[in-house]
């Protein structure tokens, strides 16, 4: 008999563990309720322009859970759900919202979602532009230099030691050396940014996982208005860069997909590109609202 969606999902859900499923539907839900309280207060919340990850969350969720210290993350402005699932707190991210001193990200000096972390016990996060895709080269480059620490056997920076970095996690004496992971939406792909950075991960087989979270959206203007295909089909034009489809909504198959594509980083070192469909539920941000360009909100 052939399996069904809800068979492969019943196998699927067998493999991840309760506690994450349980952490995931919390954190899911918080994403929701933060995208809720901020509309609710939008007088207060949207002085400053904010993006929330409304419809992104089970693809971020998958990647955020799954991240260890050692690893180097790349966030973009819509990744709320991202950074929850590395463990910043609803309250932390408030701070940054509102522009506040104790903002953990910059003291209040970047907008939402525009995170930027060295903290002992989450992954590494450089700061980053407004401009879009402009990410995608710096983060190429600590893929380029991580994989230069590995070459010269030297220790790999913000750590107390490699050796420290390489057994972190879940004390299992595996080995688990650091992956780049560089998140950014189906329209800053289009960049010429983009293809320089794609052009030399393949080349020198960075460690580098491209998040690639296609709403369809570039603000207001949709897919068929700006690009003549999606990021999986564009990134055939880079030999060596393997790619995985994914439906960014299904928490099982991303967490399934991210486990898998992590898992061959850590061991091969060569990049990787998940191109995931998601819904984008809220406004492209505080300032630009969907009922102002949405055609298909019914
Ligand atoms: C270089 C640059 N061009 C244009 C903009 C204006 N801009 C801000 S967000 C955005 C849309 C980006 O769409 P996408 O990458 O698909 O991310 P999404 O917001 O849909 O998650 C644009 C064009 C910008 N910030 N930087
Ligand atoms: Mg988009």
């Amino acid at each position: 008999m052939a399996e069904t969606k809800n068979d492969k999902k019943k196998k699927i859900n067998s493999m991840i563990p309760e506690s994450i499923l349980l952490r995931a539907f919390e954190l899911m839900c918080t994403a929701k309720s933060l995208t809720e309280i901020y509309e609710k207060n939008a007088q207060f919340t949207s002085k400053y322009v904010h993006a929330t990850s409304r419809g992104h969350e089970a693809i971020q969720l998958a990647m955020g859970l799954q991240l260890k210290p050692q690893d180097w993350l790349s966030a973009y402005y819509r990744d709320d759900s991202i950074l929850l699932g590395i463990g910043i707190t609803p309250y932390e991210l408030m701070l940054q919202l509102m522009a506040k001193r104790d903002d953990p990200f910059s003291g209040g000096r970047t907008y939402y979602s525009h995170p930027s972390l060295r903290r002992e016990d989450m992954p590494k996060i450089p700061h980053q532009s407004s401009a879009t895709g402009m990410q995608v080269i710096p983060t190429t480059g600590i893929a380029m230099g991580l994989q230069y620490c590995e070459k010269l056997n030297i220790p790999y920076p913000y750590l107390s030691s490699s050796n420290e970095a390489e057994n972190r996690g879940n004390g299992d004496g595996e080995k688990y050396p650091p992956v780049v992971v560089c998140s950014l939406g189906d329209g800053a792909i289009t960049e010429g940014e983009v293809s320089e950075a794609f052009q030399m991960a393949v080349l020198r087989k960075l460690p580098i996982l491209y998040l690639v979270q296609d709403n369809g959206w570039d603000i207001s203007a949709s897919a068929d208005e700006v690009r003549a295909q999606d990021a999986a089909a564009f990134a055939k034009g880079f030999i060596g860069l393997e790619t995985r489809s994914i439906d960014g909504a299904d928490f099982f198959s991303s967490y399934e997909t991210i486990k898998e594509v992590i898992g061959i980083i850590r061991k091969e070192r060569r990049p990787f590109l998940i191109h995931a469909k998601v819904p984008l539920l809220n406004h492209h941000t505080s300032g630009v609202r969907k009922e102002w360009y949405r055609e298909d909100l019914e």
